[in-house]
């Protein structure tokens, strides 16, 4: 009779200590994470930011996923517009010869059943000009679609005072369409030169075309996303064959890329620079004897999901890094040399600097450095250590991308990805207690 007394007087003492370590691991957890989102309401993370380090010229920065907002700054840095009427910002280009006048793609989500929308949630894509001196806003072009899941349009691009070529990842293809008497004038439908077997599940999220630009030939370059490719239009012909850069499922080369810039001859080109998102790097590819070839890398230990990477006239590249929740600049050496903290960045444009890329010259031309990783920077870093940050790159070395960024976009707007970490511990920590406590429940009734 000893025996099973003392047994169980250890086991009740075992029972106690575990409760007791969950108890603290949950108290913790819950106390870092409702610290984190603290901070972050009275810093400003979880909507925009009211000012950025000073700079030569007017920046503008979209925000989309939980947040949507454009907002631009200052040289000084100060905040001079904001706006979050839509649900979503994209891509955004500064109008050639209008100083503080710039043109975006942005999504209304629609989650109320209209004659407009059957079946919510349903997208309405818009693409709109503001003069960011006047606030004044006004529509160019904007179309119903059906879905709101991959129903987005992430990217347009101007031709001339009347046409644009939109990315139009609903229907997968590019479309030029002449916005005074909105017809459409050409259209390259991605089911021309690709299998619906390939990139991702037809016809739920099949090519993820994000990203369209008017070359100066005329031609049209489009990014794949879903088909790891960057692709060639000419807009009587179609696509040009063997100039596609990357392959589907060869990730050695893209992966997911966003927002490819084309540089071209006359500055050093042909060269593309790119945010090859899912391999967290900016890349830029040289043409050279009729091959893609690979011409700078640039990454840290921070960049996570980067979707926009601009060649500034100085030489610099302007980065925008989505779930590294920032956009930096980087000089011609890789050092980090201006950079502002905020959740769910798009895209960024200096004003001043031409639109994306276009005042820039290529890698190769400027000779820039690659860096891979934060032991390449023999310089000081600018950038300040984040607060709850080690959390999420905890996280980060453990889960790959394409989960960590898919938890973030699911996650509520006033958790931001850096207290992801700890709230993930939270959640795990309580379905574990519980599972143990079931276990102890079972195993004492001999089930
Ligand atoms: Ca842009
Ligand atoms: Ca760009
Ligand atoms: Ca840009």
């Amino acid at each position: 009779m000893v025996g099973p007394t003392l047994e169980s007087v250890a086991e009740r003492t075992t029972r106690r200590r575990v409760r007791t370590v969950f108890l603290l691991l949950l108290v913790g957890s819950g106390a870092w994470t409702a610290y984190g989102a603290v901070v972050d309401s009275t810093t400003g993370t979880g909507s925009t930011v009211q000012s950025v380090p000073p700079t030569d010229n007017h920046t503008v920065i979209t925000q989309s996923g939980r947040i949507g907002m454009i907002a631009a700054y200052a040289p000084n840095g100060s905040l001079i517009y904001e706006n979050d009427t839509h649900t979503k910002y994209y891509d955004v280009d500064p109008v050639a010869n209008e100083s503080m006048t710039v043109e975006y793609a942005a999504t209304d989500t629609l989650v109320e059943k209209s004659p407009q929308c059957r079946d919510p949630p349903c997208a309405r894509n818009v693409i709109e000009r503001a003069n960011l001196s006047t606030g004044e806003v006004t529509e160019i072009y904007a179309q119903y679609v059906y879905r709101e899941s991959a129903g987005e349009w992430h990217d347009a691009d101007r031709i001339d005072d009347r046409h644009l070529v939109v990315a139009d990842i609903a229907a997968d293809q590019v479309f030029m369409v002449d916005t005074e008497t909105e017809m459409i004038e050409w259209t390259w439908d991605a089911q021309s030169d690709f299998p619906v077997d390939g990139g991702g599940s037809y016809p739920g999220n099949w090519v993820h075309l994000n990203d369209v630009e008017v070359l100066e030939n005329g031609r049209v370059m489009a990014s794949l996303r879903n088909q790891d490719q960057v692709v060639f239009i000419d807009p009587e012909t179609g696509m040009i064959e063997n100039r596609t850069l990357g392959a589907e499922d060869d990730h050695s080369i893209l992966y997911e890329q966003h927002n490819p810039d084309y540089i071209p001859a006359t500055r050093g080109g042909p060269a593309v620079v790119v945010a090859d998102s899912e391999n967290g790097r900016i890349q830029e590819f040289q043409r050279e004897n009729g091959e893609w070839s690979r011409s700078w890398v640039w990454s840290d230990d921070r960049m996570e999901w980067p979707r926009d990477a601009d060649r500034l006239p100085n030489g610099n590249t302007l980065i925008t890094d989505t779930d590294g929740e920032r956009v930096l600049e980087v000089n011609r050496s890789g050092r980090v040399v201006w950079q502002v903290e905020l959740p769910h960045p798009y895209d960024a444009e200096r004003l001043e600097t031409g639109d994306e890329s276009a005042g820039g010259r290529s890698a190769a031309a400027l000779g820039l450095e690659s860096r891979v990783s934060d032991a390449d920077d023999e310089g000081d870093r600018t950038d300040e250590p984040r607060l709850v940050g080690p959390f999420l790159d905890a996280i980060k070395t453990v889960l790959p991308p394409r989960v960590v960024h898919p938890l973030v976009q699911a996650s509520p707007t006033w958790l931001s990805p850096s207290d992801l970490g700890p709230a993930i511990v939270v959640l795990g920590t309580g379905m574990t207690w519980g599972l143990v406590e079931l276990w102890w429940y079972l195993r004492a009734r001999g089930i």
